[in-house]
């Protein structure tokens, strides 16, 4: 592994960036010409994706690569793919990548072959999955299950549930997925509302078996079930028939009464947010069937490929992230909007969210150094066109310059017209009106030229030149799903190799929890203990007592 980081900002590169972007850039009015666009549009396994609508030229883009090299950006590849300890304040191997290689491969991690393992635990969770969905598992009095809930926060979360809706077509009939995260009980009052306790299933999902959230709504789902099975059902039967779990500590599991043999483990090496595709995903696994989910992981697969051995130039993880790069450190860029036209990609901003913002949002680099350039963008987005009723408005218009990925599908997920037009042609038509618009803008001469009154030109005027890339493929399959996502964390690998930062650890969510414990007695109305907290989070305290009666 390459020695400690550089700091980008000494390289050669970063100051002919900073040339670049100083100078008059030309417009993309003038750039979009057709040989750009067939220079910068690349294919990623079944993706299709068209970066000619960026702020950027030939000179940028040979910067950014050799900003790439001088940071070894290319041996830091090397030495995720080849499980070395790259996670370095937790010194643990990131090998989200192992999770999808083909049974027969072989990957030798701290001095054993992970391949094998993974490929059992995938057979295991497989093998559940279809005694779920056959009927052949059932609840403790023997009904079959219906409903699979999936009790987990985080990277135990997102992930399943954002492919759970984007897959939505594949389910199997007469079985849905519920999803308990927050600790507001709000969420498991809801989800739990109308559930037959005798079909229902939970999965505990949680890499450390120590998450507060997650333990709660754990035992909290225990005692509804417990208290709603019929009467003189066994306990322990019940706990073993209608809860597994998925955790790298299987001891915690068995304390909590699940039994080892209903317990599906992974691997230190994967991190919360990278671990949709390891047993963490056995909701999903139930929901669309070990055939489709197998399909997913062959989707991821192929875009580490691409990103493993694509040239530079072709490489779409690597100039995507390095354009973010250009437009964080360079243009001035603060957020990063992700914008799907596919309703069932309504999940996936937030799932990026949390894998771009609590792998990238670090000051610090992996050595300990302070940074001293921006590192993170804030990634937001919803599906088109609703987003285009709400807040397109700053990106057409607003001062301030939002790159912006849309990810659109040739094939509908459901083809329905009104009587005269296909409607998803009409969804379509908008997407590439958008990305358009953001490009050309309109003038106030070609506003003039629409008869539009003299007082109202400079508000009808967009100034166009904003960036967008954009991303199609056939349809939202299951392999395309694993395509998008590894596109993205492939991405926001790019970004943190070239900041220097430990893309992999997530220490700023510790602080909280910790304090959480410690302000627990004071909500619970330990007077000492509130006394100890700071003027605002006393009288917090107080208005909390006084409204809720306490
Ligand atoms: C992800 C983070 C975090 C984690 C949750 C849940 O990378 O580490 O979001 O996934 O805190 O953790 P457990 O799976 O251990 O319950």
């Amino acid at each position: 592994m390459s020695t400690g980081p550089v700091d980008p900002t000494t390289t050669t590169a970063w100051t002919r960036l900073a040339g670049l972007a100083a100078a008059p850039r030309p417009d993309l009015r003038s750039t979009l010409t057709p040989a750009w666009v067939e220079q910068q549009t690349l294919v990623a396994a079944d993706l299709h994706v068209d970066l000619s609508k960026n702020l950027f030229d030939d000179e940028v883009e040979a910067a950014l690569l050799a900003l790439a090299e001088e940071v070894d950006l290319h041996g830091r590849r090397r030495a995720m793919f080849a499980g070395e300890h790259i996670n370095v304040t937790e010194d643990r191997a990131v090998l989200h990548t192992a999770l999808r290689l083909p049974a027969g491969a072989s990957l030798v991690v701290d001095g054993h072959d992970v391949v094998p393992e993974v490929h059992d635990v995938l057979a295991r969770a497989y093998d559940f999955a279809e005694r779920v969905r056959s009927g052949d598992w059932t609840g403790a009095t023997g009904r079959r299950i219906a409903t699979v809930v999936n009790i987990g926060i985080g990277g135990s979360d997102l992930g399943p549930v954002m492919a759970y809706e984007a897959l939505e077509p594949y389910r199997q009939e007469g079985l849905s997925c519920r999803f308990i995260s927050n600790i507001d009980p709000t969420d498991a009052g809801q989800e739990l509302k109308g559930l037959d306790p005798e079909t229902t299933l939970f999965i505990v999902s949680s890499k450390t078996f120590g998450t507060l959230e997650t333990l709660t709504n754990a035992r909290l789902c225990k005692a509804w079930l417990l208290e709603r099975l019929p009467a003189g059902t066994d306990p322990s039967a019940a706990v073993a028939q209608h809860f597994v779990a998925v955790s790298t500590a299987l001891d915690k599991v068995a304390d909590f009464g699940i039994d080892p043999d209903n317990a599906f483990g992974f691997w230190d090496w994967v991190g919360g947010r990278y671990s949709m595709d390891s047993a963490i995903g056995l909701s999903l696994m139930v929901a669309v069937g070990p055939e489709r989910f197998t399909e997913m992981l062959a989707g991821f697969h192929a875009m580490d490929e691409h990103f493993r051995t694509a040239p530079d130039t072709a490489n779409v993880p690597l100039k995507m992230g390095l354009l973010n790069v250009w437009y964080t450190n360079f243009l001035g860029a603060h957020t990063h909007a992700v914008l799907p036209y596919a309703q069932f990609l309504h999940r996936f901003p937030a799932y990026l969210q949390q894998l771009t913002m609590e792998s990238n949002g670090k000051g610090v680099r992996w050595d300990g150094e302070a940074v001293g350039y921006d590192t993170g963008e804030v990634f937001w987005g919803e599906p088109g066109t609703n987003g285009q009723h709400a807040f397109y408005q700053l990106i057409h218009q607003g001062t301030r310059l939002v790159p912006a990925d849309f990810i659109a599908f040739a094939r509908p997920s459901y083809a329905l017209t009104d009587g005269d037009t296909d409607v998803h042609e009409l969804f379509l038509a908008n997407f590439l009106a958008q990305t358009k618009a953001l490009a050309f803008g309109r003038t106030a001469d070609e506003v003039r030229a629409e008869g539009v009154a003299e007082d109202l030109v400079s508000a009808r005027t967009f100034p166009g030149n904003r960036p967008t890339t954009s991303i199609m493929a056939p349809e939202l399959t299951p392999g395309v799903l694993g395509q998008l996502v590894a596109l993205y964390e492939h991405i926001t690998f790019v970004e943190g190799a070239v900041w220097g930062i430990d893309s992999f650890d997530q220490w700023g969510v510790e602080l909280g929890k910790q304090l959480a414990q410690e302000l627990r007695p004071a909500v619970a109305g330990d007077a000492e203990v509130a006394a100890e907290q700071d003027p605002s989070t006393q009288s917090l305290i107080r208005y909390y007592q006084e409204n809720r009666g306490r």
